[in-house]
């Protein structure tokens, strides 16, 4: 167990399990808190050699709620904000990594913002105070984020080691060392300590 303070101050260790023969050069795992499993935790490996290839992403205002309430994107990426209710909506962000301020103000109206810089996007809107999604801006061509039973999987890693670095929107972030093989799979647990 290893003492981190990154954000939170955490509990936190990252096992390295077993190699199985699958996919070449494959992260895969669980990201838990005590024994339960986190959904929507965004993973990427950092300082492996690739290039990252910008993508696109939708957000949608959705019955006074941001939808999806995480999105996961590398940097460079552009993501269309779109309002699928019939009133006034506005999205803005102070967070360092983008800041933007823009009202959305019928059905169908739509905002691009692009994601130049690596760091977490608390996005929030003005008319609606409960509103409030995440955008993780990763720099890395290699990542993923964890399913409703906080399994993750990220394929085509170049053989190394590096650092496999973890966000949740709950328990903070946290980084840990990963040794990708040549073949197959290393499976790791990020385990946080329950509060
Ligand atoms: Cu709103």
């Amino acid at each position: 167990m290893k003492y981190l303070s990154i954000g939170v101050p955490l509990v936190a260790s990252v096992l390295s399990l077993c190699v199985m023969p699958a996919f070449a050069g494959t992260v895969a795992g669980r990201v838990e808190v005590g024994a339960t499993p986190i959904a929507d935790a965004v993973v990427s490996i950092e300082g492996a050699p690739g290039a990252i290839t910008p993508g696109r992403a939708i957000i949608d205002q959705k019955g006074k709620v941001f939808v999806p309430h995480v999105t996961v994107v590398p940097k460079g990426s552009k993501i269309f904000l779109v309002n699928d209710d019939d009133f006034l909506h506005n999205t803005y962000s102070r967070s360092p990594a983008l800041v933007f301020n823009t009202n959305q103000p019928s059905q169908g109206s739509r905002s691009l913002i692009t994601a130049n810089k690596a760091g977490v996007i608390d996005m929030r809107c003005h008319i609606h105070g409960q509103m409030q999604a995440w955008i993780i801006v990763v720099d890395s061509p290699y990542y993923g984020a964890t399913n409703s039973r906080g399994i993750f999987s990220i394929r085509d890693v170049p053989a190394g080691t590096y650092h496999i670095k973890v966000w949740t929107e709950r328990n903070g972030v946290l980084t840990e060392v990963v040794k990708v093989p040549k073949e197959g799979t290393v499976p790791v647990i990020v385990k946080y300590a329950a509060k």
